[in-house]
């Protein structure tokens, strides 16, 4: 069979030349109050908490899974819906055995497709014959996180190619408020509101106009602890790839005005998107999205072409370990689990990371930390004995905002001070590999800052 045609957002914007431009958003969020005078930026403690769990696993799931399509026209037949095995507690318990703190469920894709009894549409798993027309999965999938620990995530696409008055702006937007309303009132406290800037023409021949702030406010009012999630924030924005790449420089400071909206586009926007900003008035760190697969949904065809382990863990150095957060794509096939050989990777990653990063080296020992210059500084640390580094874990008190801009890293064995890795940013998390050195004494050197550093914590393991 061959592959499904893969669409990102990113194709789908180039295709629509001409895309529209909806205003400039200018909210702000618990973390950043309005003013943006000489006060560096800090995060919420929602914003914290997002950055601090590390991993979450985005679940694509609908009518696409049964037609093994990327995107849907929005003229399927609810009939197709029908998992036969369905069970969120597998994925959940997959995801915290993993490591992974968090779940995204796609409650709707583009093709319109609600995975929850929604009262303004029938195009739903209401009229499909999974759990006898009966069954509401963004339950189901709360539940299911609230019963491992994770926090639980909902991405209803605003592009819907099934409501009949998508392109009639106003009325589509009231419909596309009505459901959000239901998603965030129904289900209790929700982590993550994840949106995505897809934007199509309606039925009518004309693109449909989203009322950002209005579904921006809604999160607001109806999920305050909420961090919300899209290319232009206004809490958490898209690392600007698909591929599992943080920039590098990145900074979790954006200027607003870079990315004016979702969905943006041009070679600005990306590199706005993937580095942040030093000067940034505002804290909208990165979420690096990507599939452990080709496609977001599941697709039989593509059972060989599982991430290998090698590149599950390159791919948590390349987000988590570049101040990112990882939102690890692994959709459910149709009987509605997650297929064995993604499941054994994902067990494998921890396996690898937990060895790699497993017996830090600095425990133990006193981190000699001084001020060197006015954003400049120093730490060093003698290791007691001399042992191989490899890996170096940096980070910054990102409560008190994000300051570094350059370091290197030297190490000694008695002799000369030798350089083990140089860096930009560190962020919440900065993680080096480089060639494994015998060493007693390793120094952090900040060469530079966008402000006074504070002391930034230094682990080191041995790699391999
Ligand atoms: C994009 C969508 O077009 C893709 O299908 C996928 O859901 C990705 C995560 O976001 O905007």
């Amino acid at each position: 069979m061959g592959l499904p045609a893969l669409f990102t957002r990113r194709d789908f914007l180039r295709a629509s030349a001409g895309a529209l431009t909806v205003g400039r958003l200018s909210l702000g969020s618990p973390g950043n109050p309005a003013s943006t005078a000489s006060v560096r930026p800090v995060p919420s403690p929602s914003q914290l908490a997002w950055q601090r769990d590390e991993l979450a696993l985005f679940l694509h799931f609908g009518v696409n899974t049964f037609t093994d399509r990327e995107w849907g026209d929005g003229t399927e037949d609810p009939a197709v819906f029908a998992p036969t095995a369905l069970d969120a507690g597998q994925w959940a318990r997959a995801a915290r055995v993993a490591g992974f703190r968090a779940m995204i469920l796609t409650a709707k894709h583009h093709d319109g497709f609600c995975l929850w009894p929604s009262g303004v549409t029938g195009h739903s798993v209401a009229h499909s014959p999974w759990r006898g027309g009966r069954g509401d999965l963004v339950r189901e999938f709360v539940e299911a996180c609230r019963a491992e620990g994770l926090r639980a995530g909902l991405y209803c696409s605003p592009w819907d190619r099934n409501a009949p008055g998508y392109g009639d702006s106003p009325t589509y937007n009231e419909f596309y408020v009505d459901q959000l309303t239901e998603l965030l009132t129904r289900y209790g406290p929700i982590h993550e509101v994840w949106f995505d800037g897809a934007n199509g023409e309606g039925p009518n021949g004309r693109r449909q106009v989203y009322d950002w702030p209005r579904f921006f406010d809604l999160v607001r009012r109806l999920q305050p602890e909420a961090v919300i999630f899209s290319d232009a924030g206004p809490d958490v924005r898209w690392i600007g790839n698909e591929q599992g790449e943080a920039g590098d420089p990145n900074w979790a400071t954006v200027d607003p005005d870079a990315v004016p909206y979702p969905g943006a586009s041009g070679e600005a926007v990306t590199q706005a998107l993937l580095h942040g900003d030093p000067a940034g008035g505002v804290w909208r760190p990165g979420e690096t999205d990507t599939s452990i697969r080709p496609g977001w949904f599941y697709h039989p065809a593509e059972d060989d072409r599982v991430r290998t382990t090698e590149q599950l863990v390159h791919l948590y150095f390349t987000s988590v370990g570049r101040n990112s957060k990882l939102l690890l794509n692994v959709p459910p096939t149709r009987e509605g689990l997650l297929h064995q050989a993604d499941v054994a990777r994902l067990m494998e990653m921890r396996a690898a990371l937990s060895a790699l990063l497993g017996e830090d080296l600095v425990a133990g020992r006193r981190v000699n930390w001084r001020s060197t210059g006015a954003a400049t500084a120093m730490a060093e640390v003698d290791l007691g004995r001399s042992v191989m580094v490899g890996i170096a874990d940096l980070r910054e008190q990102i409560e008190h905002g994000q300051v570094v801009a350059r370091y290197r890293l030297e190490g000694s064995d008695g002799g000369v001070w030798r350089l083990l890795a140089r860096g930009t940013t560190i962020g919440c998390r900065k993680l080096d590999r480089f060639g494994a050195t015998q060493v007693r004494r390793v120094r952090l050197i900040i060469e530079a800052a966008v402000d006074t550093t504070q002391p930034v914590a230094l682990r080191l393991f041995a790699g391999g």
